[in-house]
């Protein structure tokens, strides 16, 4: 892995990228937990399971830049590689991730800058889950970095157990998956659509249930 340093925006070092895009996941990460808080003091219900995190690698980025004919700097891995700084957001149910979606992008310090709706539209494998690419300002002691880019992804539990298989799969054959097996996922992922809609509609039920017997 070589990534060629240069200048831009005062950033000029692997350590200092690190550095940014650790401190706008913590930022996020904060913002995500006092949401659910708030979530459940309301609602008595928490949206979000669990969260989890990362700072893409260097050879991972290297990677990317490559597959979209970009040299290996640090300038054109803030501007092309959307995902240096990575959070990804497991829910119960399909509703808890639009209703998560909808309070991120009220919140004043994030700005939405794309949206992939995968679970609207999947991709032709069967992969499902929701993308949303923010900024958020992060805050030196002598500076702020405006606009550092973060990948929030929401999903579900069953669409995160399909997604980690297939991307275990995904490598293990370098892409290229027997058939049967790629046919395999997508009749999994099926399932994964037809889970999530049992287990949101039975939860409805017994919340419908609960609110008549005021319980
Ligand atoms: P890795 O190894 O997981 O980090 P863009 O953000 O628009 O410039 P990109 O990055 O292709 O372009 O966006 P997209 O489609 O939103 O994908 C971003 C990430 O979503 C991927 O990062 C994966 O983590 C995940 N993802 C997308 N498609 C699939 C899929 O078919 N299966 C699985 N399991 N995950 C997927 P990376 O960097 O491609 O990979």
């Amino acid at each position: 892995m070589e990534l060629k340093v240069d200048y831009r925006d005062g950033i000029d070092s692997w350590k200092e990228v690190t550095l940014i895009y650790s401190a706008a996941l913590r930022q996020i990460e904060t913002k995500l937990e006092i949401l659910n808080d708030e979530f459940q003091h309301v609602h008595l219900y928490n949206p979000i399971e669990h969260i989890k995190s990362r700072i893409k690698t260097p050879e991972s980025i290297v990677k990317k830049l490559k597959r979209g004919g970009y040299e290996s700097t640090i300038d054109n891995m803030i501007k092309y590689v959307n995902d240096i700084a990575g959070i990804r957001i497991i829910c119960s149910f399909t509703s808890d991730i639009y209703r998560l979606a909808e309070m991120i992008g009220t919140q004043k310090d994030i700005r939405v800058v794309k949206v992939k709706d995968y679970i609207t539209y999947p991709k032709a494998s069967g992969y499902k889950s929701y993308h949303l690419i923010v900024t958020v300002p992060v805050y030196l002691s002598d500076r702020m970095i405006e606009d550092t880019k973060v990948e929030i992804q929401i999903r579900t539990v069953a669409m995160d157990f399909w997604a980690s298989l297939e991307h275990k799969i995904h490598y293990k054959f370098e892409g290229d998956a027997p058939e049967y097996i790629r046919n395999e996922l997508v009749e999994c992922a099926k399932m994964v659509t037809d889970l999530d809609a049992r287990m949101l509609k039975l939860n409805d039920e017994v919340s419908a249930i609960s609110r008549e017997r005021n319980m």
